[in-house]
């Protein structure tokens, strides 16, 4: 079993190198698979005001490994600079990407950059480079979820959300097995409070492939604490739409009432009114519809030290675990993630993913939002550069914790932070609740 926590010494290098070699070349086929089903229309369209064109998504990915890999590690002159101005991130303005060249030039653009980086890699001292060699994965892992919920939403544009999952392209699987059967859950279930008691815990990561934003790993207190076993599922959600959730401000903040106002919406994004989906994770809210459901039932988002806890700390052991269930490379039996089926499952088909506590279906699925802003740990430092992580510590992004269903297993983690605006429903998002 490949692990990501294997310590390699110098001589085993060549063993290293043959490792990253092979993850670049899974993660590459993952997102060919994507651009394959991707036609030219679809390719250079905006489909929402706030994201860039799916095809811009495939060009920054060849961009961003060429400036890193490339020029800044390996010191040689820029490949295309012609694309530079349009891929890097914050060269033209969103609207402005859309002059896109076709599928052929980007492809031929991905290939060639890879070609050369392998050749680099042969020769790279990995012990000065291996981190960023690592955060490159993950940098193509994260702008492949993008591609897949603006595939999504490109697909569900006309009626918004009916019909979407059947118009959905395929997913990419894993090593080209088909998985569109995903077993339904035999028993019903009714989502359960676990109790968390009051202790220390090892929130965040300092591993290789941990994100500057990770970093370091530290010691946190928690009193105890109450959490949701499951997501919050369609059934649950539903009860706050038919109890008038969407049009009363009782259970709003201010904040999220005039989001609303201004938003007019009375539905996740994502929904679809078929019992089918009961036991499903809501999918496509907003931090603001996920603070007003807590407040509806009662309770309220975890903090995402609550949620990474639950998630990561084995307390029999005093151990912190790299995924809920331990230090298995994710898999299909453990978690919906990889964009393997292409849509969410019930929130208790993955009893072997539970955590120690025993939550369930904490990676995978949906993202889940929490209750925290996004801010730098003690200690933070950029990397590689400081708009990846620090230019977003402005107080106006909220942490989102677990994967999706589209996250490449590289982004996989408890550790893991992803951040957005607490307005944005486009990303693959839903919630689970807290209670002290
Ligand atoms: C962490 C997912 C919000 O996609 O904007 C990609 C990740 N940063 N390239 C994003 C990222 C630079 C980022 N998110
Ligand atoms: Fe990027």
């Amino acid at each position: 079993m490949k692990s990501s926590s294997i310590k390699f010494r110098a001589s085993d290098r060549p063993q290293q190198r043959h490792q990253l070699k092979e993850w670049y070349e899974q993660c590459r086929q993952g997102t060919l698979a994507i651009f394959e089903q991707v036609d030219e229309e679809t390719f250079r369209a905006q489909v929402h005001p706030d994201f860039s064109p799916v095809g811009w998504h495939f060009g920054h990915i060849a961009y961003t490994e060429s400036l890193w890999l490339r020029e800044r590690s390996a010191g040689l002159a820029p490949l295309f600079p012609e694309h530079r101005r349009l891929f890097m991130a914050d060269g033209l303005p969103k609207c402005d990407r859309v002059k896109l060249p076709g599928k052929a030039v980007i492809r031929h653009y991905l290939d060639t950059v890879r070609k050369e980086i392998f050749q680099i890699l042969e020769t790279i001292d990995l012990d000065r480079h291996e981190r960023l060699w690592r955060w490159m994965l993950q940098h193509e892992s994260q702008h492949c979820e993008t591609i897949a919920f603006l595939l999504q939403l490109s697909g569900s544009r006309d009626e918004l959300g009916a019909g979407s999952r059947e118009k959905r392209v395929g997913g990419v699987g894993e090593a080209g097995e088909e998985n569109t059967h995903y077993p339904l859950p035999t028993t019903n279930y009714q989502n359960q409070m676990i109790k968390i008691p009051a202790g220390y815990f090892e929130q965040g990561s300092n591993t290789t492939d941990a994100l500057d934003n990770e970093r370091p790993a530290h010691q946190v207190y928690l009193d105890t604490y109450w959490i949701d076993r499951y997501p919050v599922t369609c059934a649950e959600y539903r009860l706050f739409m038919k109890a008038g959730g969407y049009h009363n401000p009782v259970w709003w903040s201010e904040n999220g009432w005039q989001w609303l106002q201004r938003e007019q919406i009375a539905r996740p994004l994502y929904w679809l009114e078929d019992p089918q989906y009961d036991n499903h994770p809501v999918c496509g809210v907003s931090w603001y519809e996920a603070e007003a459901y807590a407040k509806f039932a009662d309770k309220r988002l975890p903090t995402e030290a609550e949620w990474e806890k639950a998630a990561s700390w084995d307390a029999l052991n005093s151990h912190h675990r790299t995924y809920p269930w331990g230090e298995i490379e994710p898999n299909l039996d453990r978690c919906n993630h990889n964009y393997a089926i292409a849509q969410t499952t019930p929130v208790n088909a993955h009893p072997n993913g539970r955590s120690a506590y025993g939550c369930e279906d904490m990676l995978g699925n949906v993202w889940e939002w929490t209750a925290c802003v996004f801010d730098g740990y003690a200690g933070f430092a950029s990397y590689p550069y400081t708009g990846y992580s620090q230019v977003y510590f402005d107080g106006q992004h909220q942490v989102l914790k677990g994967g999706s269903w589209a996250t490449r297993p590289w982004a996989l983690r408890a550790s893991f932070r992803n951040w957005y605006h607490p307005g944005v429903r486009q990303i693959l998002a839903g919630f689970r609740c807290a209670k002290k």
